[in-house]
């Protein structure tokens, strides 16, 4: 991957010494500094592209304030400031000048926020946006803003076309959408949002120019997760996006934890009945083959004996990895507890099914884990059956009835039902 540079300009050798550590040390970015503007546009003049974003004072012996700005930004480089004065009219006038960010240099004690500001625009490319407004020359206007700030941008310029975006790209973290609209009109979209996605999954932030009584309220009642009113000033447009993108990430951090096991990162028994009853349901209903097996590792406690408890947690990872790897996005593969692990195969043939769970032994048994200076082996033992009520409860105790005649039989086997 090639690393990324961030050009520094900045006239204090400290400050800029002290910036350069931070940034190599914390975020592994290469730095370049230039000390006053001259410098700067030479670094800039040669190859552009290289900066993922610029860090400047605005001060500069050799130029008049803020024109380092227009410098930075004219080589189309994304430009965060630091300043020594709190000056409302400056801080307008350089936002205007298409800054993504703004520092007073005495309340950034260590600047810590100037380092994480970077990492963010690193986090961002990962977020994708969609903008909703029938004003072309205004969605101009918002996208242009979040692409400065690296982030990943849609638009629609109505309801409907919205809706199939959304459909069309899950990945869509947060809309930005106008209020008044021909056909569907922001309230109706923001109504249909919600009845497809909720709050925590899709984010909406409703805009409105309107004059018209409670318009941010009834967004926000209707299911929006905030408001702004336009005009609005960029910097607060910034904070709300990131804020709001903050509080879905934290959500999505949340959601995975609680359904997640913490060790082999596997869904969650919890998880794993949340999502599988209803499917086996509607793949009853449909007539689809679907198929359950529990797997087990064989004679754990003499691995945990033997390595202690530390080796058995690094074979249990390990095994957890390669059983997810042996499956399809369709397969749900959760662990269900100490060494135990169920998978519920989407459609399937038992035939198939078995020949995957047939190798998955056969890989775990070549397996050397490495621990130490030491070298785990393990087996496993596999319960399967074809799924032939909707009782998910029912054929999980039987897939484990056959895993314990594996067991009995002599364990490192995948033990079939007979039809
Ligand atoms: P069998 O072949 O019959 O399945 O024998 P076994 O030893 O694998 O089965 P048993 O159920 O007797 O023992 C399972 C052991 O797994 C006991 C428990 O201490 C250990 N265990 C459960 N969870 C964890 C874990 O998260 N980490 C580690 N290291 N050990 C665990
Ligand atoms: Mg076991």
């Amino acid at each position: 991957m090639v690393q990324e540079r961030v050009l520094i300009v900045e006239p204090s050798r400290t400050l800029a010494t002290i910036l350069e550590r931070s940034i190599k040390n914390r975020l592994e970015m290469i730095t370049e500094t230039a000390f006053t503007y001259k410098e700067a546009e030479n670094l800039l003049q040669q190859n552009p592209e290289r900066f993922y974003v610029a860090l400047v004072d605005v001060d500069l012996s050799d130029a008049d304030q803020g024109d380092i700005v227009d410098l930075v930004t004219g080589f189309g480089v994304p430009c965060m400031v630091l300043t020594h004065e709190e000056n409302k009219g400056l801080r307008r006038k350089l936002f205007s000048r298409n800054i993504i960010d703004y520092w007073i240099k005495e309340y950034s004690a260590n600047y810590d926020y100037v380092v994480q500001a970077i990492e963010q625009l690193t986090r961002n490319r990962e977020h994708k946006i969609l903008i909703v407004d029938d004003s072309r020359g205004f969605r101009r206007l918002v996208s242009l803003l979040l692409t400065r700030k690296r982030y990943e941008v849609l638009e629609a310029d109505h309801g409907g076309e919205a809706l199939n975006l959304l459909a069309k790209h899950p990945d869509i973290r947060l809309v930005v959408t106008d209020y008044e609209m021909p056909e569907v009109n922001g309230f109706e979209l923001t109504h249909r949002i919600r009845r497809l996605y909720d709050k925590s999954r899709v984010g909406v932030i409703g805009l409105s120019s309107s004059e018209e009584d409670g318009i941010s309220a009834r967004f926000l009642k209707i299911g929006a997760n905030d408001f702004l009113k336009k005009p609005f000033e960029v910097e607060e447009f910034y904070c709300r996006i990131n804020q709001n993108l903050e509080m879905l990430d934290l959500f999505h951090q949340i959601k995975q934890a609680s359904n997640t096991d913490f060790l082999t990162k596997l869904f969650n028994r919890k998880y794993f009945f949340e999502v599988a009853p209803a499917m086996l349901k509607r793949a009853m209903f449909s007539g689809q083959k679907m198929a359950v097996a529990m797997i087990d590792i064989d004679h754990f406690k003499k691995i945990n004996d033997r390595y202690g408890h530390d080796g058995g947690d690094v074979a249990l990872v390990q095994t957890a990895q390669v059983i997810k790897a042996k499956f399809r996005p369709q397969d749900v593969v959760a662990r269900f507890g100490g060494e135990e692990f169920c998978v519920f195969f989407g459609p399937i043939e038992l035939e198939s099914a078995t020949r995957k769970l047939q190798s998955l032994c056969d890989e775990m048994r070549g397996l050397e884990i490495p621990f130490g200076n030491e070298i785990i082996r393990l087996t496993l033992s596999v319960g399967l059956r074809l799924a032939k009520g909707e009782h998910l409860d029912l054929e999980i105790s039987l897939a484990d009835k056959l895993l314990y005649e594996a067991k009995r039989g002599g364990r490192d086997q995948v033990m079939v039902q007979s039809e």
